[in-house]
């Protein structure tokens, strides 16, 4: 009886030990699944949104097949503007799909200030008032509009108009720069001076193409065309503040392009986004929630630098932003182009851009 007592309990002790051996090798190698781990906690690093509306926001992303960085894009490009092997450019006038001029990877510096004098001199070539341009030698595929949502940041206008200019140029698109300026001191509102770029831009020219861009952001690959796609486009996927990645799967802020179209279809951006953040995701969620996805370049063409900066005075966070994503579903219909309501004070055109300034009737007033 003590003999095979002893037996049972050293086959178990072994058996003990294979298992707890084999239980370290597995969590040495990871694998294990903690990769939701990491993931969880790359969110939390990068993002002021609360993790519960991101989580829903991210599986419902998860969800979506059509949204993957790499796979998207292959099928953009190849999807839309017809025929692969286009023979007749030379007939039609258009201007090629793939335009020719692009350069790849671009050096980005903005260690020192450019003057007014120097970013005329070296990109105004070709302009004409107003910021616009259009191909010399073939019929630009789109007209574009890009907004720019601004106010006092001057020293960054003259960055984005050194590097941009010769970019879109070499883009050979059809294209007018319009800078829109909120007047006052009231707190800042980016996604209401979008749709009163959209709304003013269309005033001037049968736009059918919108890139809505930060003022502090410069791609640093020129392949990353300003244009529109079958489905609204985020472009500032690989930003150096983010260490040249999505921070958050969903992320839609920085730069993005909406066909006339595709903006209208979720009745443009919400006005009621006073302060910094929540705007961009709440677009995401129209954007999902109108039948469509997010095309995106890959991470190597969406390179971008940002100009490093303190935030503004009168753009902080909001606190109540966060809680109004989770409404997005309710309050598209409700708040947007239809309710949009604005003063324009003043446009004033330079070879470089248009600057529409621009009343939003904040809260304060
Ligand atoms: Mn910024």
């Amino acid at each position: 009886m003590p003999k095979r007592f002893f037996k049972i309990l050293f086959v178990l002790a072994l058996v003990g030990m294979i298992c707890y051996a084999a239980l370290l090798f597995a969590v040495r190698k990871e694998t294990f699944p903690t990769f939701s781990i990491n993931f969880y906690r790359n969110f939390n690093e990068n993002s002021t949104l609360p993790t519960e509306s991101a989580q829903q926001m991210v599986e419902q992303q998860e969800a979506d097949t059509n949204t993957g960085e790499e796979a998207g894009q292959e099928q953009e490009t190849r999807g839309e503007e017809a025929p692969l092997f286009a023979t007749n450019d030379h007939e039609s006038g258009l201007c090629p799909e793939f335009p020719p001029g692009l350069v790849g990877p671009l050096l980005v510096e903005f260690n020192k200030p450019r003057s007014w004098n120097e970013v005329t001199d070296t990109t105004s070539y070709s302009l004409s008032l107003g910021g616009r341009f259009k191909p010399p030698d073939c019929i630009a595929r789109q007209k574009v509009a890009i907004i720019i949502p601004f106010r006092n940041r001057e020293e960054h206008l003259k960055h984005w108009l050194y590097y941009m200019h010769p970019i879109l140029k070499r883009q050979q698109l059809d294209y007018g720069v319009y800078v829109i300026n909120q007047q006052g001191e009231d707190i800042f509102n980016r996604a209401k001076l979008l749709n009163v770029g959209y709304v003013e831009a269309l005033k001037d020219y049968d736009y059918d193409c919108f890139v809505f861009s930060d003022v502090d952001l410069i791609p640093t690959d020129d392949n990353n065309l300003y244009k529109c796609f079958d489905n609204p486009r985020h472009l500032s996927v690989a930003m150096d503040k983010f260490g040249y990645r999505l921070p958050y799967k969903t992320y839609f802020g920085g730069v993005s392009s909406l066909s006339k179209e595709q903006f209208i279809k979720i009745n443009g951006f919400p006005n009621t986004y006073w302060g910094w953040g929540g705007e961009d995701d709440d677009i995401y969620k129209r954007v999902v929630y109108n039948g469509m996805s997010v095309s995106r370049p890959d991470l190597v063409m969406g390179k971008y630098k940002m100009i490093k900066h303190e935030r503004d005075l009168h753009n902080e966070p909001n606190p109540v932003n966060p809680d109004k994503i989770s409404q997005t579903l309710w309050t598209m219909g409700k708040d947007g182009l239809n309710t949009l309501e604005y003063t324009v004070t003043e446009i004033k055109k330079t070879m470089l851009y248009t600057m529409i300034t621009v009343d939003v009737h904040g809260p304060l007033n």
